[in-house]
């Protein structure tokens, strides 16, 4: 089991990878980042209602991760979701559209940005009760085992679902029955206003999985090299051995915990905040893409004004889409008889 915390050099050189997966990692962080600008902006304007939690800050951990999947890999995560919906490969338009409340979104308006799925991705959610995916990954695990597969289950979850018991039964079953299933944790280092400190006894989140035998290691969360490697490691363990991995991935939210906590400023100070700002993982990325050799300046612009262009469409297609029929309101649910 490694333990150490892996964090590539920011001088190194050669990245290892080629231009094509540099654009596109650098490209799937910036997509994520201009859709939850604009996702913030449209909620300003009132046209998203609800709850609205932003990834910005954490996109390297979504798109370094899902850099090793296959598309017939399952992802599933909490609530704080756009962006491990987008890497996997949906459509921001009807992304957007659901947090729009509109019928073209991914769960025809009635999930709203809490609840995104998409069966054309293998997205399964968008759970909003903290901890309680854990046991659907061991379980999706555990169904494409019965069934002979060679699929495998990343599962994001934060910080904040470590102290509950679903974390515990999750990773128990997921050792015992040897579960193709990755659990990743994104510690932002707080759970709404709560910080770890304050919530867990043991800190060392990758620390859990020594306890279940399974393979765990934390990794630098604002690295996206880093973090496609050690989810690179995982899915080759799950893929072929069926072997569970716990993963801690070390970011940090740049904004609050939802739109009525903007800033998350009451229980953060602002130099903590400005420090890790620092370690923004599009600029660390796209610096050393940039020194690497492997994308210029010309490229970098191409791929904003692609993204933004992209982002500015999604946005125009949610604006257009009508609300859903109230009629809506009693399909796709379950009801007795
Ligand atoms: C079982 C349960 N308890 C409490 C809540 C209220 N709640 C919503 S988000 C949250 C914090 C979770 O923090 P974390 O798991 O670290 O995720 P992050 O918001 O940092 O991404 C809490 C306690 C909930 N949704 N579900
Ligand atoms: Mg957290």
């Amino acid at each position: 089991m490694a333990q150490k915390t892996t964090t590539r050099e920011a001088a190194a050189p050669s990245l290892g990878i080629d231009t094509d997966l540099a654009r596109r990692l650098l490209r799937d962080m910036m997509r994520i980042r201009r859709f939850e600008e604009k996702a913030a902006e449209a909620y300003a304007l009132g046209k998203i209602g609800g709850f609205l939690h932003l990834y910005i800050g954490e996109e390297a951990v979504a798109v370094g991760a899902t850099s090793t999947l296959r598309p017939d890999d399952y992802a599933i995560s909490a609530y704080r979701e756009h962006g491990h919906c987008l890497a996997k490969g949906s459509d921001p338009a009807r992304i957007m559209a659901e947090l729009f409340g509109r019928r073209d979104g991914l769960s025809k308006g009635k999930g709203g940005s809490m609840h995104l799925f998409d069966r054309g991705v293998n997205f399964l959610g968008g759970h909003a009760i903290v901890g309680a995916h854990l046991p659907i990954a061991a379980g999706v695990a555990f169904a494409i085992k019965y069934q002979g597969g060679d699929q495998v289950v990343v599962c994001y979850f934060g910080d904040g679902a470590v102290p509950e018991g679903e974390f515990h039964e999750a990773m128990n079953l997921a050792a015992l029955w040897k579960l193709p299933v990755i659990y990743l944790c994104e510690n932002n280092r707080y759970a709404m206003g709560t910080s770890l400190e304050r919530a867990l006894a043991q800190t060392e989140i990758w620390k859990f999985g020594q306890v279940y035998g399974v393979p765990c290691e934390a990794v630098d969360g604002m690295d996206v090299l880093a973090v496609r490697e050690a989810v690179a490691r995982a899915v080759a363990r799950a893929r072929v051995d069926k072997t569970p991995s716990l993963i801690e991935a070390r970011t940090y939210r740049f904004r609050g915990h939802s739109m009525r906590d903007p800033a998350g400023a009451v229980y953060r100070t602002r130099e903590e905040v400005e420090r890790e700002k620092q370690r923004d993982p599009l600029i660390v990325f796209r610096d050393r893409a940039l020194a690497a050799g492997l994308l210029g300046e010309a490229d970098i612009r191409a791929i904003e004004k692609d993204v933004n262009d992209r982002i500015d469409e999604a946005v125009a297609f949610a604006d257009a889409s009508p609300e859903p029929p109230v009629e809506w309101l009693l399909t796709d649910i379950y009801k007795e008889g």
